[in-house]
């Protein structure tokens, strides 16, 4: 592990006085490292070195990272390590995992990786060891689940119940929602899982119209249990439980996942029914806490162990391997790469499995709520970019949307490819016993569609790197006046990530990844990546104009012109 460098070029406690980057020498090194690759191509770069691909390739447990296609030398990797080591990552590390309260603005420990630490590890917060309180959390989890699932648990007459309904937004759902969905083939297909977010009555009603409240149960979920959306919709569907089955039936129907008992037994579910977690885990890190209930009771007790072992070595791999080798701080430093030196400003995730459908969006809120900031930990103005936008959407549908704008577009989008060598299961074995045919419906003298899905995956990144040019378009035979339209210039650059299987210990693995990878960002970056500030100010301002649009009489308004002329035509035309 590399030491840390404690001469930082802004001195003091690197707690809350970051080291601030751009003025360091290893950034002076990366500026002149930049301007002298300016001119080259990836082309001419795997020409000069055949060794490119295993020399700028690394593995964490079966995941292998392929880094291969980007605008960097190995020099260039160097220098980007010494400067993760200038901004003290190796000290940062240590300080997370040991429960430092680096979330400095909101006085936390950031414990995320506790919630995967094996059982009879310690990890103190306030002299507290909290390890043992997130296996009597899961212990009690799993029980529940297997209660729900063998049909022990019933709704209030004695029905099994048939459908989960979380209800959560936010870090209280994207997490539960995309696992979901990532593993569904592992989930007990006779028990739904649905997912409510949206305080847009539209969403609940989808969500609730077609069930039968005596087999449905609800997931409230959310740390401080007072997010507008989710009480909402959380009181709504009470009041379709209740409406159907009686007041009784609340306790069958509801359980609760929070950090705010108080809330929780105000709403009307018996605290014996939620199940509880820490202000050190933060929203959109928190899908592996309780948070995860929903998720567990759609693939088991068995299949969630798995997941956690996924995300633990992860955490394994990031605290102990030399950072020229460790993969989320690798993508930290290739993004930062693009993000500093190139300025570049997107960020895409370009998933080649039909089951990471919500991934990009998962990773959205992981990334930009955790460095979408602009102040340093110091509370000075940064002096450098720091988040990118990430977006993305599974290939191969993105191929034939705007993967145009990537091969030929005026705007350089760095993109992380993930695919997989073996299909998912539900595929190759069918699962029959839930009904598919799975890979027996294919016919004969077609290829196996993994294989049709991976060709794309690899060619992709290769034409995005090489491109095509005018020589080898006009060598095609192309008539010379359509020939500049079909040039590609190459010189896009990828990560190729490729893993065994979407597995449950798979997913773990991925999620945490990138989980570490914004946190090796925010640390040289200097930024506090564990608040949300700008979260926060959302859910006041709504709380200040739902009763000036609820209000019978004429409210007294006191916006901006723009904001009270919305306001005023909204309620001439609402319910009249
Ligand atoms: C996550 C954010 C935010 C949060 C939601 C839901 O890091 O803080 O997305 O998860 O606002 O909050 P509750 O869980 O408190 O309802």
């Amino acid at each position: 592990m590399p030491s840390p460098d404690r001469s930082p070029a802004g001195g003091g406690d690197d707690a809350t006085q970051p080291v601030v980057i751009t003025q360091t020498p290893e950034w002076a090194a990366l500026a002149a490292a930049h301007a002298e690759l300016a001119g080259a191509s990836l082309r001419d770069l795997f020409a000069a070195d055949p060794k490119r691909a295993q020399q700028l390739s690394a593995e964490a447990d079966g995941v292998y990272l392929d880094y291969s296609k980007n605008l960097l030398t190995a020099d260039t990797v160097r220098l980007l390590v010494a400067l993760a080591e200038r901004a003290g990552l190796a000290h940062r590390i240590e300080a997370m995992f040991t429960g430092e309260k680096i979330n400095t603005t909101e006085h936390r420990a950031v414990l995320h990786v506790a919630l995967r630490a094996p059982e009879g590890a310690s990890i103190l917060v306030d002299g507290h060891n909290v390890v043992p309180d997130v296996h009597e959390v899961l212990t009690r989890m799993y029980a529940f689940a297997d209660r729900v699932r063998s049909g022990v648990w019933t709704g209030a007459t004695g029905r099994h119940i048939r459908t989960v309904v979380n209800i959560g937004i936010g870090g209280s759902d994207l997490g539960p929602a995309m696992a979901t969905e990532a593993l569904r083939p592992y989930t007990d297909r006779s028990i739904e899982t649905r997912f409510v977010s949206n305080v847009d009555g539209a969403d609940i009603w989808e969500a609730t119209h077609d069930l039968d409240p005596a087999e449905t149960l609800f997931i409230v979920s959310s740390k401080t249990f007072t997010t507008l959306e989710t009480i909402a919709n959380a009181r709504t569907a009470r009041a379709w439980v209740v409406a159907a089955l009686g007041e009784d039936a609340v306790a069958n129907h509801f359980v609760a996942v929070s950090t705010n008992e108080r809330k929780v037994a105000e709403f009307g579910i018996d605290p014996a029914n939620m199940f509880g977690f820490w202000d050190w885990v933060g929203g959109r890190y928190s899908m592996d806490s309780a948070i995860g209930l929903s998720l567990l009771i759609a693939i088991g007790p068995d299949n969630f162990r798995d997941l956690l072992a996924g995300f633990r070595a992860m955490d394994e791999h990031f605290r102990t391997t030399p950072f020229e080798r460790n993969l989320p701080v690798l993508l930290g430093l290739i993004g930062l790469w693009y993000r500093d030196f190139f300025g570049l400003q997107t960020h895409a995730v370009l998933p080649y499995s039909h089951y990471l459908s919500r991934f990009p969006a998962y990773l959205q809120q992981l990334d930009m709520e955790s460095n979408g900031k602009s102040v340093d930990r110091a509370g000075r103005p940064v002096t450098t970019a720091t988040g990118p936008v990430v977006w993305g959407t599974p290939g191969t549908n993105g191929q034939h949307a705007y993967y145009q704008l990537l091969h030929q577009g005026t705007t350089i989008v760095p993109a992380d490819f993930i695919g997989f060598i073996e299909p998912p299961r539900s595929v190759t074995a069918g699962q029959p016993e839930n009904g598919g045919p799975g890979g027996a419906i294919a016919p004969p003298d077609q290829p196996d569609q993994h294989l049709l899905l991976m060709a794309n995956f690899f060619a992709q990144t290769e034409a995005l790197a090489f491109g095509r040019t005018a020589a080898e378009v006009a060598a095609e035979g192309v008539a010379p006046d359509l020939v500049p339209h079909r040039v590609f210039a190459g010189n896009r650059p990828t990560n190729t990530l490729l893993a065994p299987a979407l597995t449950p210990f798979t997913l773990g693995q991925l999620i945490a990844l990138y989980e570490h990878k914004v946190f090796t960002q925010g640390t040289i970056w200097g930024i506090n990546s564990f608040d949300q500030w700008g979260v926060e100010l959302g859910k006041v301002l709504a709380g200040r104009i739902v009763p000036e649009l609820a209000s019978g009489d004429e409210p007294a308004l006191g916006h901006d012109s723009s904001t009270n002329e919305l306001i005023r035509r909204f309620r001439a035309g609402h319910g009249g």
